[in-house]
């Protein structure tokens, strides 16, 4: 116990309590009055209050907590504006959206969107298929990762779960599982199969409108995803802005805003604690869009996403833009 609470004997819980109320912004008027119903006197009280306000490690903490204070007033306007939306928990469709427009109202905006006809212009579009992948380069060795299902941290441990298989043996392994749903087997874009193998000649199957990407630069910035119905990619964001494309089967994606704060808490690395498909995630606001074939999906940096393939599925995630698309100091564990 500090001298200042010795001589006021007053429980150290309370000088915490009133130095937490003080830093949200409550009035000393208020706090008074609550130590006062607790049995602390008025002048104990007033002699509390005016330690604390006084004490260098408050004055320090003071300019922290309004900061702090005015970013959350901040997110819970853009919260409350977000769900006067006639749609809030949908994504706009969209078609005919120039590089310009891309960048100035979705990017810029951080909005995601629904781009109807990309994909569907791509040779890739109707050509591949987990068949096509097999007969063209089965006998590529790939990295995938498996045994998910035994590990609830499967997608941040996926390093430990990866292992090499030629690509017409993992196909295989997808038809297989053509009756069932199962998130044990997955090639995720961390497995970098198009900068390690042969599978980057795909990239010469994807033609992007002009502005959507730094010129044609794909290869090393894009990423293919390759699984059977039922893999889910628990809730994250990424510290890039990132054009999803998806090329065969259908995916729901549940993606919520940056300025949805509370979900930092819990969270570790860029994964939220929290499970959309589980948690009554209300209030916090969950946009629901399920990405049909010939879909891309405009994903902005920071939006948190989870995302589960409903049908066998193969889609390419592309963060090759033409301006910085590198926001890495976005991270949790840059806050402390
Ligand atoms: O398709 C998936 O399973 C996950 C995609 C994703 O999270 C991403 O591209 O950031």
């Amino acid at each position: 116990m500090g001298e200042q609470e010795r001589e006021l004997e007053v429980a150290p819980e309370w000088w915490r309590w009133a130095a937490e109320n003080l830093l949200r912004g409550v009035p000393e008027g208020q706090i008074s009055e609550q130590l006062q119903a607790a049995g602390v006197s008025s002048t104990q009280a007033g002699e509390l209050l005016s330690a604390i306000v006084r004490s260098p490690i408050f004055v320090a903490a003071r300019p922290f907590a309004r900061s702090a204070r005015r970013h959350e007033m901040l997110a819970r306007l853009q919260q409350r504006m977000a769900s006067v939306a006639c749609d809030p928990t949908g994504i706009p469709r969209r078609s005919g959206v120039s590089g310009e427009e891309l960048r100035d109202v979705y990017v810029a905006g951080n909005i995601p969107v629904v781009l109807t006809d990309v994909v569907t212009r791509w040779p890739a579009f109707g050509r591949w298929t987990p068949a096509y992948l097999s007969e063209r380069f089965g006998d590529v060795v790939v990295d995938v990762t498996t045994g998910r299902q035994s590990d609830p941290d499967y997608d941040m441990h996926a390093a430990r779960h990866t292992e090499s298989t030629p690509l017409r043996d993992f196909v295989a392994r997808i038809a297989g599982a053509a009756n069932e749903e199962t998130n044990d087997f997955y090639m995720v874009a961390n497995n970098r199969v198009l900068e390690r193998t042969k599978l980057g000649a795909l990239l010469d199957d994807v033609v992007l409108p002009d502005g959507y990407c730094a010129a044609q630069r794909l290869l090393g910035a894009s990423a293919l995803w390759l699984g059977p119905a039922g893999t889910v990619t628990p809730l994250h964001y990424d510290t890039s802005n990132i054009l999803f494309g998806q090329v065969y089967g259908r995916k729901r994606y549940r993606m919520i805003a940056p300025f949805e704060t509370s979900l930092f808490d819990g969270a570790r690395a860029m994964y939220a604690g929290r499970d959309p498909e589980k948690d009554p995630m209300a209030p916090v606001l969950v946009k629901d869009v399920v990405l049909e074939p010939g879909d891309a999906l405009f994903i902005p940096v920071g939006w948190w996403h989870h995302v589960r393939a409903l049908d066998a599925s193969i889609s390419l995630g592309i963060n090759s833009f033409p301006f910085h698309n590198d926001f890495d100091w976005y991270r949790p564990s840059n806050i402390g």
